[in-house]
């Protein structure tokens, strides 16, 4: 470890203990010196061609190039992260559980990761298909992302090739263009967004959704079901990638006839939900934001932004070329990856489905239940929180709360938590909750005994409740994962505090 990335690894735990209301905190403690040889992770940029144009973008990588990482069973989470990225960032572990100090987020308590510094991090990872990505400004939207995968012994003895896949949306244009088209060129809104003067969101030249053409799209692809009142998607992007690449010029993975494929599919993407299409293979899905769920069967999909899905499916033994596509919902637009059998030639697959996809819904959600659900106890802190704002102007809430001026939520440790989160806004959101996963335990006010996951989609005109056991002390971020929401204040925190 070097004198650098110590230093700053006692500053945040100097931080965090100096932290008042939270003076009850275990702070991080700095570990005197690499218990082994730390992974090297650099936050870098990069050139990436996209349709045959350059675009310059980040990328979290290893000294071999490779994105991300993967962490056999049992390997701690022993990282050195160099900020090469030109600017200050901070790198979210999403899916992790570490303590609160290395969750990968700036607050008063923890700094930012200065351009050229380094972090260290030393905690026990936990295991499935997740990714780290910028939780910093907007460069998550210029691919500030990459997987993070940690297997278990299970996965170790299973018959099955692992082929990762980390989608994302794309746009040509400075993400700060893109927000300030949406919000009229205003400031942020986490003055409240009420009366600051801005216009419409769709007056810019940015590449926002036409909304009425997005809506006719969609129509079309529900059988005549109205849509008019459904509001998906708010950018128009310039392409979908899966993996960096688009289907004009997909990866193509070799995969053995009759072989078995574990699918570690995650959606990276910022403002985008997808429904996962295997095309003529049946799938089953395992796992849900890393956690293992009773199978479930099918060929579709819905995944919305921040979640995992680990997914099994079979070759057929004759072999043959199967695309894995991921269809932007309300959308024709599509990316993915080919599965390729030995010998096989693989054709072209279109970046346009057919017809538009609907809107992801929680049909999936409703059909997963954890392998390992929360024990029977009764809770002990419920909340109901209330998903608010709108498009115009661009600014999103939580109980007519932007984030600074958000009531956080506050538990003991060791307490059974539930939070209800009731959308009453004009668009569905993926929420998400740092720090621990918890289990799904109603949609729409139906109850179940949902998957353990880390991000639950809650629809409009819906409502989702978690449950889970507050035992990590800190101030974790419950949050919208469409950037752009977030970004306009749809954020509140989870104060976990430590009794005596
Ligand atoms: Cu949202």
């Amino acid at each position: 470890m070097n004198l650098q990335t110590r230093r700053r690894f006692l500053a945040s735990a100097a931080s965090v203990a100096a932290l008042g209301g939270l003076s009850t905190l275990t702070p991080v403690v700095a570990r005197p010196a690499w218990a082994a040889a730390p992974l090297r992770l650099a936050v870098e940029r990069r050139v990436l061609e996209v349709m045959g144009k350059p675009a310059s973008v980040f990328g979290i990588r290893q000294p071999n190039g490779t994105s991300g990482l993967v962490l056999d069973p049992g390997q701690r989470f022993l990282v050195d992260l160099a900020n090469r990225a030109g600017e200050d960032t901070v790198i979210h572990w999403h899916g992790m559980t570490p303590p609160y100090a290395q969750d990968g987020v700036a607050d008063a308590n923890r700094p930012l990761i200065r351009d050229g510094a380094s972090q260290g991090y030393d905690f026990e990872p936990r295991p499935g298909t997740h990714w780290m990505h910028s939780h910093h400004g907007l460069q998550e939207q210029r691919l500030m992302a990459a997987p993070l995968i940690v297997r278990t012994a299970e996965d170790r003895r299973e018959d099955a090739q692992e082929v990762t896949v980390l989608l994302h949306d794309f746009t040509f244009k400075d993400p700060a263009e893109v927000l300030a088209g949406l919000t009229g060129g205003g400031a942020m809104t986490h003055g409240g967004g009420h009366g600051s003067g801005h216009g419409s969101g769709h007056g810019g030249a940015m590449p926002m959704m036409d909304h009425s053409a997005m809506n006719h799209s969609a129509m079309k692809g529900m059988g005549g079901m109205t849509m008019a009142a459904i509001d998906l998607n708010d950018v128009e992007y310039d392409a979908y990638l899966a993996n960096d690449r688009t289907l004009d010029d997909p990866e193509v993975v070799r995969v053995e006839r009759g072989g078995r494929v574990r699918l570690r599919l995650i959606n990276g993407a910022t403002s985008t939900a997808f429904h996962i299409d295997l095309g003529a293979l049946d799938g089953t899905v395992v796992a849900a934001d890393g956690n293992p769920v009773q199978p479930v069967s099918g060929r579709r999909f819905g995944m919305v932004m921040g979640q995992r899905l680990d997914i099994l499916v079979r070759l057929p033994a004759d072999g043959g070329a199967f695309p894995i596509l991921a269809q932007r919902e309300g959308e024709r637009q599509r990316t993915g990856i080919i599965l390729a059998t030995p010998g096989v030639t693989v054709g072209r697959t279109a970046g346009l489905a057919d017809a538009a996809a609907g809107p992801v819904d929680l049909s999936l959600e409703r059909r997963l239940t954890a392998l390992d659900p929360l024990s029977e106890r009764p809770v002990g802190a419920a909340f109901t929180i209330r998903l608010t704002g709108g498009m115009t102007p661009y600014a999103w809430t939580i109980d007519d709360r932007p984030f600074g001026e958000h009531r956080p939520l506050t538990v003991r440790k060791g307490q059974r938590v539930s939070i209800t989160m009731v959308n009453e806004s004009p668009m569905a959101h993926p929420m998400h909750l740092h720090g621990q996963h918890f289990q799904v335990t109603a949609l729409n006010g139906t109850a179940l005994a949902g998957a353990v996951r880390d991000t639950v989609l809650v629809p409009m005109n819906g409502s989702a409740t978690i449950a889970f056991d507050a035992d990590n002390p800190g101030r974790w971020p419950l949050h919208c994962h469409n950037l752009l929401h977030m970004a306009t204040g749809m954020m509140t925190e989870l104060v976990c505090e430590q009794t005596i």
